[in-house]
């Protein structure tokens, strides 16, 4: 079994425990907080982060906006708003794809814009859980979008919170390694 291919690696694991550059919260359009991993992040971030996420009108669906980690081991929480599968499945894995796209587009602004050489950031499975996308689905958009937009500067790691993500994304990890893909 192998987790790792290229800088892109799958962790079983709680994401707000993480000391990364960069978290991602699976977040909604308000950007004003929820359940979830939603509501850990808020909790273990404090309420300045609800503060600066007044200040950010919202979130499009399919899309990210970056602010300070506070509290949290990370230096900065990326806010995407994944798509509710159920809301509209033909779209769906569009704005899945864009909000991974948009997470990278962000870290890598940040990466320059603060000289660093590499950086790291942390994914949950944006989507699986109250917003319903089939966890199988949504890891293979998710794997596949990272290896299409990423760079060398940026090291991803996938955190499964869950034993069945987590086997999921490794199985797939290794279709991948097989060069069946
Ligand atoms: N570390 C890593 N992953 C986690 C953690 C953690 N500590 N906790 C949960 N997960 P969800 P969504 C995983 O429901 O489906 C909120 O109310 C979890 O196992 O948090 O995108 C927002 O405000 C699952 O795989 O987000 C929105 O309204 C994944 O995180 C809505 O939920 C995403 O589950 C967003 O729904």
């Amino acid at each position: 079994m192998k987790n790792i291919i290229n800088n892109i690696e799958i962790i079983h694991g709680d994401l707000t425990k993480m000391n990364l550059d960069i978290i991602v919260n699976a977040a909604n359009h308000t950007l004003l907080g929820g359940g979830g991993i939603d509501g850990i992040i808020h909790y273990k971030a404090g309420p300045e982060l609800l503060e600066e996420c007044k200040k950010l009108n919202g979130c499009e669906i399919g899309s990210a906006k970056m602010t300070d980690g506070y509290k949290l081991p990370c230096k900065k929480i990326i806010h995407a708003c994944g798509p509710m599968y159920y809301a509209n499945k033909v779209d769906a894995p569009n704005k899945l794809k864009n909000c991974y796209r948009k997470c990278i587009e962000l870290a890598e602004k940040y990466r320059i814009e603060n000289n660093l050489k590499t950086i790291t950031i942390g994914f949950p499975c944006i989507s699986t859980g109250i917003y319903h996308y089939p966890k199988d689905e949504a890891c293979k958009i998710a794997i596949d979008t990272i290896r299409e937009c990423t760079n060398m500067n940026i090291k991803v790691k996938f955190v499964c919170y869950d034993e069945l993500d987590y086997k999921l994304y490794i199985n797939y990890f290794n279709e991948i390694n097989k060069g069946v893909l």
